[in-house]
Formats: structure tokens, sequence, C-alpha cells
């Protein structure tokens, strides 16, 4: 999968929506970019007062994630950072996170922003994670596309989209 076709999104006005980022800790040069990269774009979209809450690893990602949406939040921006190693560890952590943080959305209705990268070596997490010299921005990726699902599925609640 190449980020070639993501769509360009340009910021609306979400300042009405709360929403909240849950990020691991592991490979901290790439999580500081797109912690950054998301931070922007919520910055860019309006939203006010994001919540950030740290967890150790990916693996902890669904269980906040989970008691986040229960509170409320208009979206959910999870991000991690799982590199391969030479064990079927990375298999096991990756299913885990991203099936968990299907399971949240879908129990929840509330989007969750998938800025979990699944590399084969540090040097394709660095191409993702918005610093300086990457070629891809997932952070803020995963959080335009969280915020404009959150628009989307308001507009579904309240009847707007469906005549
Ligand atoms: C144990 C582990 C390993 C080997 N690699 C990563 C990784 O690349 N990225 C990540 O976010 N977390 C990793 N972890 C930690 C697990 O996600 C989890 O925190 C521990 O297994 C404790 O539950």
């Amino acid at each position: 999968m190449s980020g070639d076709g993501s769509p360009l999104d340009k910021p609306f006005d979400c300042h009405d929506l709360r929403v909240a980022v849950v990020a691991a800790s592991w490979h901290q040069t790439v999580m500081d970019g797109l912690l950054a990269g998301a931070l922007d774009a919520l910055a860019q979209h309006q939203v006010e007062s994001p919540v950030v809450i740290r967890v150790p690893g990916s693996f902890e990602l669904p269980v906040v994630a989970d008691a986040v949406a229960r509170q409320g939040f208009d979206a959910v921006i999870a991000l991690g950072v799982i590199i391969r190693g030479g064990t079927p560890h990375f298999e096991f952590v990756s299913t885990a996170a991203t099936d968990g943080l299907n399971r949240v959305a879908l129990d929840h209705g509330v989007p969750i922003g998938f800025g979990l990268l699944t590399c084969d070596n540090e040097e394709q997490a660095l191409d993702r994670a918005g610093l300086e010299g990457s070629k891809e921005d997932k952070g803020y990726e995963a959080t335009s596309a969280a915020l404009l699902t959150a628009a989307t599925l308001r507009k579904i609640r309240r009847r707007e989209h469906l005549g």
C-alpha cells in the first residue's frame, strides 16, 4: 500500500468537535513527528484543547481509545509505530492494535484516526513521520481523515445526508 492516492483535504472548521489523541511511546523520534503532525492538523481544523494521552506501546492503544470513546469524544486519533523484528511479535502487536482500534470505532460509532505505522524498518517509519525530509505525514493524514469522518457522521445523525 502506498500513500500516492491519498486525498488532499482542505482544512475546515471543527471548533465544535471534541478530539482526543492516544499516542504510544515506542520509537520516540518517529512518534514526535506523528504527534506534531496530528496536533498541526487539529490546529488547522480549529479543534480547541485536544486531549493527549500517552500509552506505553501500540498494543495498549485500543483499550485506552475505548475508554476515551466512552467519554463522548467525537473522534479519537491513535498514533503508534511498530517496527518488524525477527520474531512473530510484530504480527501479534500489529493485528491486535489494528483489530482493536477498528472494534472501538464500530462499537462506539466514533471515528478513529488510524495513525499506526507498521514498517519493516526505521527508515520506512521516518519517511512517513512528517519530519523534515519525510515523504509523508501520517499523523496529519490520519487526523484529517478522522475529522472529516466525524463531520460526516454528525451530518448523518442529524439526517442532513438522508433527505
Ligand atoms: C514489545 C514491543 C515491541 C517488541 N515492539 C514494539 C514496537 O515496535 N512498537 C510499539 O508500539 N510497541 C512495541 N512493543 C510494546 C507493546 O506494544 C506493548 O506495550 C508491550 O507488549 C506491553 O504490553
